[in-house]
């Protein structure tokens, strides 16, 4: 008996050590299981997206002349909601603060702050940097420009509150950061180019953990640019829905 014991442990052990594991520095390395899969409003060229606190996802599409803000229930190809950015325009990553939702442009230096339920534009913000992924933390606007750097807004009035925060991984600079999520004190980042989604410690902007991505099928996403870019925490859930550019689905995934 003792020795089943033990073999089941060994084998429990080494199931758990195959599905997740720490190299030198304590960085966690875990394989998303893919939960459920939903179909992706066609041709989004996807750039920013979270939830909404009604269950539904707001989706932020770029490129010039496409660019737009589109609301929808995820597995419904029917858009509820949405407003086209004038042409000259490229649309980036997308939060939601309170009523409010801010959509960054990508080299345009302009936030787009709108009523969360007209989708009227309220007020706009400008942004020295390019506009890549944004998110919203305990009254801070987090930004990324395509760089390693983090930046800090204010949301009522878009000032920086304090230095950038370099991120890094295994003591590198991380460079590409893209679409983010702020979880907690957390934050879940796509790096263009890049199957890996990577979580930032807030305070010190290091990566604590890196999220594999292998177990979704991207032989269809064969074009350079249709790459993984897309992250949102499901509400009441630790699981996120993660997609890319001109994805045709939606993938609910579990850390
Ligand atoms: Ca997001």
């Amino acid at each position: 008996m003792r020795n089943k014991i033990v073999i089941s442990f060994l084998m429990i052990s080494s199931i758990l050590l195959s599905s997740c594991s720490f190299n030198d520095n304590n960085i966690q390395h875990v394989e998303a299981e893919i939960i459920e899969e939903y179909p992706l409003i066609n041709n989004s060229f996807v750039q920013g997206l979270e939830y909404d606190n009604d269950g539904t996802l707001l989706l932020s599409n770029g490129k010039y002349g496409d660019s737009e803000l589109i609301r929808f229930k995820p597995g419904y190809q029917e858009i509820s909601q949405k407003i086209d950015l004038d042409d000259k325009y490229f649309g980036e990553g997308l939060t939601v603060v309170n009523d409010k939702i801010y959509q960054l442009t990508w080299k345009e230096n302009i936030v787009f702050v709108y009523d969360k339920n007209t989708f009227t534009k309220l007020v706009s913000h400008h942004l020295e940097s390019e506009g890549w992924g944004i998110c919203y933390h305990k009254n801070n606007l987090i930004v990324s420009d395509g760089s390693d750097k983090l930046q800090f807004f204010d949301n009522n009035d878009f000032d920086k509150v304090k230095e950038d925060l370099p991120v890094t991984y295994n003591g590198e600079k991380l460079k590409g950061l893209n679409e983010l999520e702020c979880v907690g004190d957390k934050i879940y980042a796509n790096v263009l180019g890049d199957n890996n989604i990577y979580r930032i410690d807030i305070t010190t902007g290091e990566i604590d953990l890196v999220v594999n991505t292998d177990k979704i099928d991207k032989s269809s996403y064969s074009d350079p640019n249709d790459v993984l870019n897309g992250i949102a925490r499901v509400p009441e859930s630790d699981d996120l829905i993660v997609t890319g550019k001109n994805w045709h689905s939606l993938y609910r995934i579990r850390i």
